[in-house]
């Protein structure tokens, strides 16, 4: 039983997070996913459109993902790869090189990024299709 584990906000599911997913349940048996809080996401900059709960129910809904967990700060990942015995720690590729110092406990692999589209993509293409909204976070 091999397992791995990624993190992210996940707002706004889409089909890059999908693709993404699929890819990472074909590298092993187990997917668990950090799913970054709110408060996170603030430090992180991020304004994300939907709350965590509702984040972390839609990943759990998605048939590539076994178990979420929140993601509170950027240190836990270490203590996580080791709680979960995670053979495998695996991001896509905009993150590529940022989490090697994990690479003493477990595999870290980034994945190509799906092109194209993004959350913030996606919250663009519905501003500019409704007149009269406009981008805020
Ligand atoms: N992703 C992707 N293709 C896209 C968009 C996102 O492969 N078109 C990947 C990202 O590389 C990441 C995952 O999907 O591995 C989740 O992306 P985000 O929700 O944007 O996560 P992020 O805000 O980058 O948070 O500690 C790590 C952070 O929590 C990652």
């Amino acid at each position: 039983m091999t397992t791995l584990l990624t993190y992210g906000a996940f707002d706004l599911f889409h089909i890059g997070h999908v693709k993404l997913l699929s890819r990472f349940a074909e590298m092993a048996d187990e997917v668990i996913v950090g799913c970054s809080s709110d408060e996170f996401n603030a430090l992180k900059g991020k304004t994300c459109i939907m709350p965590y709960e509702d984040r972390a129910n839609i990943l759990r809904a998605c048939r590539f993902v076994s178990h979420v967990f929140a993601e509170h700060n950027w240190g836990q990942k270490r203590s996580d790869v080791i709680e979960f015995n995670a053979d495998m720690f695996a991001m896509g590729a905009d993150w590529e090189g940022k989490f090697d110092e994990l690479s003493d406990l477990c595999d870290v692999v980034y994945l190509s990024h799906t092109e194209g589209v993004s959350t913030t993509k996606l919250k663009r293409r519905v501003l500019h299709r409704t007149p009269g909204l406009r981008m805020v976070g």
